[in-house]
C-alpha cells in the first residue's frame, strides 16, 4: 500500500483549541489544563485512506501574537492548513479571515484550506453562527466543520476530508503492478485554492 506524507499546519488565535484538536486526533484524549503552545509542536499520525496510507505530519503553531512571525516556516510546503476559530469568540473568526488572506498572499498556491469552528460543545455561549462560517468557507472553497476536541466531534472527519481534498499526485495504485498507469480524471482530482 502506498504511503503518502501530508504536511499539515494548524493556524488560529491563541486558545481556540488547535493543540487540543491535534491531541484528540493523535492520542484520542483531551486535557482541560493544556498549556499554550510555545513556538510550535510537531506530531504525526498515519491513517488509511482508500488504497493509500496517509501519514499526517502535523505542525501545530502557537497562536500568541509574539509567535506570529514564525508561521510562514510551517505553512510553507504544507499540503493543507487547518485554520481554527472558537465558536464562542467572534474575534477569533476575524483572526481566521486574516490567516486566509495571509495564506492567499504568501502560502503555497494549491494549499487545501480547512476551517474548523472549535468548541461546538459550548453552543449556549456561541457568538459565531454556523451558517455564516459555512457561507464564508464556501466562498473561499474551503472545507468547513464545527468540531469539539473536548467531546471528540468531527475531529477524524476533518482529517478524512483533508485526505479527500488533497489531489492525488499519483495514479491508480492497482494499475502500477501491471506496467501501465491510468491518470485520474480531472473531476476526481478536485483542487482547492484559497
Ligand atoms: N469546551 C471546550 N474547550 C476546549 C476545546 N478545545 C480546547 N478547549 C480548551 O481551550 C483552551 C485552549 O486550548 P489549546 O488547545 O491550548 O488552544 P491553542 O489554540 O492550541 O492555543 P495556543 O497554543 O496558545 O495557540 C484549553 O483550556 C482547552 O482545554 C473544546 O472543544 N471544547
Ligand atoms: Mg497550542
Amino acid at each position: 500500500m502506498a504511503l503518502r506524507e501530508l504536511k499539515v499546519c494548524l493556524l488560529g488565535d491563541t486558545g481556540v483549541g488547535k493543540s487540543s484538536i491535534v491531541w484528540r486526533f493523535v492520542e484520542d484524549s483531551f486535557d482541560p489544563n493544556i498549556n499554550p503552545t510555545i513556538g510550535a509542536s510537531f506530531m504525526t499520525k498515519t491513517v488509511q485512506y482508500q488504497n493509500e496510507l496517509h501519514k499526517f505530519l502535523i505542525w501545530d503553531t502557537a497562536g500568541q501574537e509574539r509567535f506570529r512571525a514564525l508561521a510562514p516556516m510551517y505553512y510553507r510546503g504544507s499540503a493543507a492548513a487547518i485554520i481554527v476559530y472558537d465558536i464562542t469568540k467572534e474575534e477569533t473568526f476575524t483572526t481566521l479571515k486574516n490567516w486566509v488572506k495571509e495564506l492567499r498572499q504568501h502560502g503555497p498556491p494549491n494549499i487545501v484550506v480547512a476551517i474548523a469552528g472549535n468548541k461546538c460543545d459550548l453552543n449556549d455561549v456561541r457568538e459565531v453562527m454556523e451558517k455564516d462560517a459555512k457561507d464564508y468557507a464556501d466562498s473561499i472553497h474551503a472545507i468547513f466543520v464545527e468540531t469539539s476536541a473536548k467531546n471528540a466531534i468531527n475531529i477524524n472527519e476533518l482529517f478524512i476530508e483533508i485526505s479527500r481534498r488533497i489531489p492525488s499526485t499519483d495514479t491508480n495504485p492497482q494499475s502500477s503492478s501491471k506496467g501501465f498507469k491510468l491518470r485520474r480524471q480531472p473531476s476526481v482530482t478536485k483542487r482547492s485554492c484559497c
